[in-house]
């Protein structure tokens, strides 16, 4: 492949890689667990800022004495503090700050992150 062929690989590579983006919702993966873990992730880091859109979370709770609650503008929603499981929310994030928590353990299993 000469220079230009493979210029043109790579747009197309990129193309189609941004295409796959935009038809799935970035995906961030909520966790709960003993003894007092609460956390929120993308790609295994914690999500500190992000961009306004849709996205799902997959919240993780494997915790029978803790729930994952996140609120912020536009979202609150939870998990139970006595049920487990692994649960999908689409949810639409504005600009602002959501917070999530462990209700019965909000002064310290807790996080947040900003949106813009
Ligand atoms: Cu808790």
């Amino acid at each position: 492949m000469n220079r230009i062929a493979l210029l043109a690989a790579a747009c197309l590579a990129a193309l189609g890689a941004a295409a796959a983006a935009s038809a799935a919702p970035p995906t961030l993966v909520g966790s709960v667990s003993d003894p007092l873990n609460i956390s929120l992730t993308q790609n295994g880091k914690k999500v500190t800022h992000l961009k306004a859109g849709t996205y799902t979370i997959v919240v993780k709770d494997t915790a029978s004495d803790h729930d994952f609650h996140l609120t912020g503008p536009g979202v609150d929603k939870t998990t139970t503090v006595g049920g487990k499981g692994t649960f999908r929310w689409k949810v639409t994030l504005k600009k602002g700050t959501y917070t999530y928590v462990c209700d019965p353990h909000a002064s310290f299993m807790k996080g947040s992150f900003t949106v813009s």
